[in-house]
């Protein structure tokens, strides 16, 4: 199995890039994101909890997201490998990670950090509210909030996996294939080492 993790602050470009490096690599792909606004869209007991979470900008609590992923990757037992795209967000996060990988005998094999300013992280965010929807990209306050709790919580993800030497930092600016090509090379290089 080949895992990876797009890492980086909100805005950077994780879910745009996954869906390009799922349709290359065959990886299954699993967002938070993603989960947590379906169970929104379901008007489930834990999307409405996540919901005002997630309109302050805040990070949904540990549990809820670990035992997402832990169903998501009891349900994708023939998956060649996996794309974590907004998990993990906390060292507790991916501390579980590495546990429930590890008893499927597999681990993470990089990390791609994508690295994008705040001005231009503000702005891209600002931009999709106006098309998406998304009530946490309509508010710069909002915004702010969630860029500070990646600052707070999440930044130091990527010192964990440094210990293992396995993040790769990846200017996250410039055009959209631009960064794809950069990630994919990156990739090609650890799955040929
Ligand atoms: P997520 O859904 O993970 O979303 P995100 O971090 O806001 O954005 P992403 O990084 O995927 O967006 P992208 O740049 O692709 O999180 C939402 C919320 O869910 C969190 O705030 C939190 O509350 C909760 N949550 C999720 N996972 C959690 C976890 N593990 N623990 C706790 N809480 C969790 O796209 C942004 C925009 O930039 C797009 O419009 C795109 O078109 C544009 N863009 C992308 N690349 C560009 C480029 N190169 N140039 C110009 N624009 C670009």
């Amino acid at each position: 199995m080949f895992n990876l993790i797009l890492f980086g602050p909100p805005g950077s470009g994780k879910g745009t890039q996954s869906e390009k490096l799922i349709a290359r690599y065959g990886l299954k792909h699993l967002s938070t994101g993603d989960l947590l606004r379906s169970e929104i869209a379901a008007q489930s007991p834990l999307g409405m909890a996540a919901k005002s979470i997630m309109d302050k900008g805040q990070l949904v609590p540990d549990e809820v997201v670990i035992e997402m992923i832990n169903s998501a990757l009891e349900n994708n037992p023939q998956a060649r490998g996996f794309l974590f795209d907004g998990f993990p967000r906390t060292t507790a996060q991916a501390e579980a990670l590495d546990k429930l990988l590890a008893q499927k005998e597999t681990e993470i094999a990089i990390v791609l950090a994508l690295q994008v300013s705040k001005e231009e992280l503000v702005s891209r965010l600002l931009n999709r509210g106006k098309s998406s929807g998304r009530s946490d990209d309509t508010n710069e306050a909002v915004i702010l909030s969630r860029i500070e709790e990646y600052e707070r919580k999440t930044a130091v993800v990527a010192e964990y996996y440094d210990k293992f030497g396995k993040v790769v930092r990846v200017k996250g600016e410039g055009t959209i294939d631009e960064i794809f090509d950069i990630l994919s090379s990156e990739i090609d290089a650890k799955s040929e080492a």
